[in-house]
């Protein structure tokens, strides 16, 4: 009976408030890619290169609402950086043996600033 009753008085309550709300957020990264560089100077320049995109450093943010009349759904997506890492080894890894020689990071260099990058020049 007293079950009854509270399941009434939520019901009661959601309607005359208008609404019932939910709000989410997923957490939503991958894992990076193993990758190794044929030699220090491979590695250098796929780094300095990766940092001048700005997708490298930040997060993406995705939201997703729901409002009907009762009903009110909220979620947020927020997914890392290591997406985008694991898009530019697989770009610059031409021949995917998860090596980057200094040809392939050279290529990468070249290949970014087609792309356009924040401190291209
Ligand atoms: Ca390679």
């Amino acid at each position: 009976m007293q079950k009854l009753f509270a399941t009434c008085a939520l019901a009661i309550s959601a309607a005359l408030s208008g609404c019932i709300s939910t709000s989410s957020t997923k957490y939503n990264d991958v894992e990076r890619s193993t990758v190794s560089f044929e030699t220090e100077k491979a590695g250098r320049t796929f780094y300095e290169t990766l940092s001048q995109f700005p997708e490298a450093q930040t997060r993406q943010t995705e939201s997703t609402s729901v409002n009907l009349i009762v009903l009110n759904l909220h979620q947020k997506t927020i997914s890392g950086p290591n997406r985008f890492f694991n898009q530019a080894i697989e770009l610059c890894d031409t021949n995917k043996d998860k090596v980057i020689s200094e040809t392939e990071a050279d290529i990468f260099v070249v290949s970014s600033k087609a792309l356009g990058t924040k401190k291209s020049t």
